[in-house]
């Protein structure tokens, strides 16, 4: 059967490594080199370049089940080969049937018992990474947010440290001899999502009503990419996770930044105004004004974000301008409406969000 795929698919799926390396590195690099950048780039989301505890754990769990895996398919197909070869039909055979066995102990016994024996060692080797990951004592150094999962963007909340965010977590990285690992409490505004971030951990699953907890402990400082990794609904595809992993000094410079309440430049007054008459008040939150909505993503440090819209577009003031004019030309199906805003109200929001560092 023909595989059908037109140049455009061809062109579409390209493009959005494309997109993801320009996201990661800030500028646009020729369409090979960028597969195997994906591939190998240390930034990108590599199973097999772990830098966190969970993930080590599990990249070893998971050469070990390669390994089994690789050298059952090895005999069974070594054996299959040989006798493919050894008892092919040759001229000058007798067309007869060979001679018929019935039953035998020894093969019976052991295509029962060395399966078994696979499945014990696979099954022990999984619960004791299941046990490394999840109940290990929380140290007091340890770090906590909330994590919530919305259609189709991340909520990150610092119970002690009074930061609410979105869709850049940031975090400190976890050096090993003094660890300060990061304990998320994860749940959902919505429906299921899951939160992976390979390099980092395994996946967890946010779902309404019920909490789950996973940590994390990055051991280099650098960015980390996820992605959500439950169907969500249509733009789940773009629900993307950025972790950044600061240095002490950097997180700590975030931190006081992310705790100041928004900025009122007198030069925005404008564009705050016409932000606080519309509707982006009842969806949207910004410290130190009337707007407390939590539909949306938090806007009081917006323009500190790298991104908006879960990591999907970078944030320039043409794109965040574009984002508000129609959230869908950007995300199709996002949950927030075009607010129909005049091309001027549409500069000063643009202006004043630009201002919310
Ligand atoms: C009905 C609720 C609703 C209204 C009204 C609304 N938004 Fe949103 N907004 C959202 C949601 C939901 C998202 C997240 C979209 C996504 O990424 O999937 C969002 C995302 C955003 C973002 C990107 C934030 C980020 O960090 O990714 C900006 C900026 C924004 N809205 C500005 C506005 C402005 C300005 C208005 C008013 C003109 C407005 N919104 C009105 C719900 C709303
Ligand atoms: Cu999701």
């Amino acid at each position: 059967m023909a595989v059908s795929m037109n140049s455009g698919m061809v062109e579409r799926f390209f493009a959005s490594f494309d997109q993801k390396a320009r996201l990661e590195h800030g500028v646009r690099m020729p369409h090979a080199t960028q597969m195997l950048a994906t591939v190998f780039d240390p930034s990108s989301t590599n199973i097999f370049a772990p830098k966190g505890t969970p993930a080590q754990s599990i990249l070893g769990l998971s050469v070990l089940v390669l390994g089994i895996c690789a050298s059952i398919f090895l005999i069974v197909a070594g054996l299959l080969l040989y006798t493919i070869i050894r008892y092919r039909s040759r001229t000058g055979d007798e067309n007869s049937e060979p001679p018929q066995i019935y039953g035998s102990n020894q093969v019976e016994l052991s295509w029962t018992v060395i399966p078994i024996l696979i499945i014990v060692v696979l099954f022990l080797a999984s619960a004791r990474v299941i046990f490394v990951t999840q109940k290990i004592p929380k140290p007091a150094t340890a770090l906590d947010v909330v994590v919530i999962g919305h259609q189709y963007w991340w909520e990150y909340r610092y119970p002690k440290l009074n930061i609410v965010t979105a869709n850049e977590l940031h975090i400190p990285v976890s050096d090993p001899t003094h660890p300060t690992p990061t304990y998320l409490t994860m749940s959902s505004a919505d429906t299921d999502h899951s939160f992976w971030v390979p390099r980092l951990a395994g996946k967890m699953d946010l779902i309404p009503n019920k909490v789950n907890t996973m940590w994390i402990d990055p051991e280099e400082a650098g960015l980390y990419l996820g992605q959500c990794a439950q169907y969500c609904g249509v733009q789940h595809a773009k629900m993307l996770i950025r972790v950044y992993a600061d240095t002490p000094e950097q997180f700590s410079a975030w931190v006081a930044a992310q705790q100041h309440v928004a900025l009122q430049l007198p030069s925005a007054t404008g564009g705050r105004e016409i932000f606080l008459r519309n509707a982006c008040v009842n969806c949207h939150a910004i410290s130190g004004t009337e707007a407390r909505g939590i539909f949306g993503p938090d806007l009081s440090h917006v323009a500190s974000r790298a991104t908006i819209a879960s990591g999907s577009v970078p944030n320039t003031p043409e794109n965040l301008r574009a984002f508000i004019n129609n959230p869908a030309d950007f995300k199709p199906g996002a949950l927030m409406p075009s607010m129909h805003l005049n091309e001027h109200d549409l500069d000063a929001v643009t202006q004043y969000l630009s201002t919310l560092r």
